[in-house]
């Protein structure tokens, strides 16, 4: 996925940048992950995670990638499993490193779609929840979301790489473009 062109954004500190880059050179994820962003005309579908990987938080429905299992594959069937809706078509959107110094390295894939089929139900993995565009809870989700989400919103692709120290967000570089993902 290209997505330079159009904008780059990266946090001030050009130490931790440096450092991001350096852990970079040698990256590889120990995790690939998915994550289906839902839009319904003037709303978004979210999930409060009730377990796994970012526990309580605020998130889309998604998880991990399995064995022989294409992305948008996995994206389709974690949103089925954790919300109960289901998505015939979806369109790649980011692909975002989410470095950690001290626990598990994901790699995660963006999607976006705009039909679905069915009702939201709570699960035990999940509660779903509906927020209008304007209001997206950035403060009781991951902290680099507020970053490239709007961006996706908006049409955008992204690319880029988050450097998480104790939970916390210290570093990011990530471009976006208006074209389609390829
Ligand atoms: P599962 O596959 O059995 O459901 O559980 P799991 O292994 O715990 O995975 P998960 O919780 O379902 O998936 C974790 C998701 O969290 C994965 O898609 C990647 C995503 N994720 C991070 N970091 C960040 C982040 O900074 N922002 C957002 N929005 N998602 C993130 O790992």
């Amino acid at each position: 996925m290209s997505c330079a062109g159009n904008g780059k954004e990266v946090s001030p500190d050009a130490a931790l940048r440096s450092e991001l880059r350096r852990r970079l050179a040698t990256w590889t994820p120990d995790r690939v992950g998915t994550l289906m962003f839902i839009r319904d005309g003037g709303r978004l579908l979210l999930i409060r995670k009730k377990r796994g990987h970012g526990r309580g938080r605020i998130n889309a429905p998604g998880g991990k990638v399995e064995a022989g299992e294409s992305l948008l594959r996995c994206a389709v069937r974690e949103t089925q499993e954790e919300v109960g809706v289901r998505v015939a078509e979806a369109v790649p959107m980011a692909e975002l490193k989410f470095v950690d110094q001290a626990d598990e390295q994901w790699l995660g894939h963006v999607f976006l779609a705009s039909n679905y089929e069915g009702v939201p139900v709570e699960t035990a993995e999940a509660a779903p929840l509906w927020f209008p565009i304007d209001a997206i809870p950035y403060d009781e989700m991951w902290e680099d979301d507020r970053l490239w989400l709007p961006h996706v919103l908006l049409g955008r692709c992204v690319r880029g790489a988050f450097l998480f120290d104790a939970g916390k967000l210290v570093a990011y570089e990530f471009e976006w473009a208006r074209s389609d993902p390829s």
